[in-house]
């Protein structure tokens, strides 16, 4: 088989000091940290979205990457294959365990619905193959139920119950995909469910519909025998001007309204959180506290660009205060790192996407070892255990048992004088943040 990436050897680790920007500084996929390799831990995937099947195109120019079988006029079954071939090459060369796909990325849409069951089809039969051959499993797959314009006005959420049942038909034929790849989870961003305004959109109706969308595709993967974890990506905005998904606290609202929360966990984007308002670490925490927290697509936003630039990480400081969520969480189970990146468009050179990646995998695994070091010298939780050692005194008990009245505290309130103030010490745990990353080796 002719190589894509010829230039390029299969990338190895070679240390911090290692000036050859083809190989990892910090990512030592055998190197045990917290009990578990690096490779355990971090749990990497690429996706084939953005690295495969986006020629850098824009809203306002073509395409600049050099992506062959994206070219027009191509065979589309065949452009498939030189695409996944060049995929998996890509994958082994880097050394990724893990790929994400949408249904459409790897198999084109036909003509009708039949057509396009049997290019999926087709593709999958390949892709399992190629996983056989490189060892490379699927972290999840997804259907792409944005993009066609029969999902103008949504998909689950659609006001035409004929769009709804046209999207479940998908779903099941993708997760019956994803289920045959050895799927570790399942994937619903919902990129068209929301609304553009209120005057044409009934809010409770269509929550009601997504409602039961997703209770049927938890019924399927019960069906199919399916035992990996289905996962909402929450996004607040982008394209509709509203999303119901909007952030992890509207979802865990959601599940719980719908009855789906032991059944549905969250795919957290970096982007994603801030393009909501929060820190990467906020939805992490929020999903921990919940018990909904699955997997994450990582990436990164622009400080001064309002919208969904899917840059590759590369803030160590941003990553450490997330991977520092995940490992007080306990860590990964069927979740992973899939980097929802993308390269800029003037990045045209093949080897690019290797150097994306690789930064991507050493922000990840210097934030690992800053996290775990920060875990493991136990200054910061106990700073911030200390600041409630109040609540586990009998006074503290009693009140969140139950045992005291607004009126005794108020008769209390009378003769116990002023509470006493305590440092929050934000400045020294900054500190020692910092202090940790900059020693963690
Ligand atoms: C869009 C996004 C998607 C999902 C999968 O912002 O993140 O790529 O991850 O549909
Ligand atoms: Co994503």
């Amino acid at each position: 088989m002719t190589e894509f990436f010829d230039g390029v050897d299969s990338i190895r680790y070679a240390g911090p000091g290692s000036d050859d920007p083809l190989s990892f500084r910090w990512y030592d996929a055998d190197r045990v940290v917290l009990g578990r390799t690096m490779a355990e831990q971090l749990r990497f995937a690429t996706c084939y979205w953005h690295s495969f099947n986006w020629n850098g195109f824009d809203i306002f120019g073509d395409g600049t990457l050099d992506r062959p079988w994206l070219a027009p006029g191509a065979d589309p079954m065949a452009a498939a294959d030189a695409k996944m071939d060049a995929a998996f090459e890509f994958f082994t060369k880097l050394g990724v365990p893990f790929w994400c796909f949408h249904d459409f990325d790897i198999a084109p849409e036909g003509a009708t619905f039949a057509e396009s069951s049997a290019n999926l089809e087709r593709m999958v039969e390949r892709a399992a193959e190629l996983q056989a051959q490189t060892g490379v499993e699927l972290l999840w797959g997804t259907a792409k139920l944005f993009g066609n314009p029969r999902y103008m006005a949504g998909a689950a959420t659609n006001p035409d119950p004929e769009v709804f049942a046209y999207a479940a038909g998908q779903v099941a034929r993708c997760m019956d995909a994803t289920h045959r790849l050895g799927g570790h989870n399942y994937v619903l961003w919902g990129g068209r469910e929301g609304y553009e305004t209120l005057l044409n959109t009934h809010i409770g109706r269509e929550l009601d519909q997504l409602g039961r969308f997703l209770a049927m595709v938890v019924e399927h993967k019960h069906a199919i025998g399916f035992t990996g974890t289905i996962l909402i990506e929450p996004k607040p905005f982008e394209p509709t001007k509203h999303q119901y998904d909007y952030d992890v606290a509207a979802v865990w609202a959601f599940l719980q309204k719908y009855d789906l929360a032991d059944e549905i966990k969250v795919n957290i984007e970096v982007n994603h959180a801030t393009l909501a308002g929060h820190d990467f670490a906020h939805e992490i925490a929020v999903a921990v506290e919940a018990g909904i927290f699955g997997s994450i697509d990582a990436n990164a936003g622009d400080d001064r660009l309002g919208w969904d630039v899917d840059r590759f990480p590369v803030s160590v400081e941003q990553m450490t205060l997330g991977m520092l969520e995940i490992l007080r969480g306990g860590g990964f189970t069927t979740g992973g790192l899939n980097f929802d990146a993308k390269l800029r468009r003037q990045s045209i050179a093949r080897d690019d996407l290797f150097h994306a990646h690789i930064g991507g995998m050493d922000t990840m695994a210097r934030a690992l070892l800053a996290a775990a070091s920060i875990i493991e010298a136990g200054e910061l939780d106990a700073i911030r255990d200390a600041r409630y050692a109040g609540w586990d005194t009998p006074f503290g008990r009693d009140l969140l048992d139950g045992k005291v009245s607004l009126a005794a505290l108020h008769e209390r309130a009378a003769t116990a004088g002023e509470p006493v103030g305590v440092s929050g010490r934000q400045e020294l745990l900054e500190n020692l943040v910092a202090r940790h990353i900059e020693r963690a080796r």
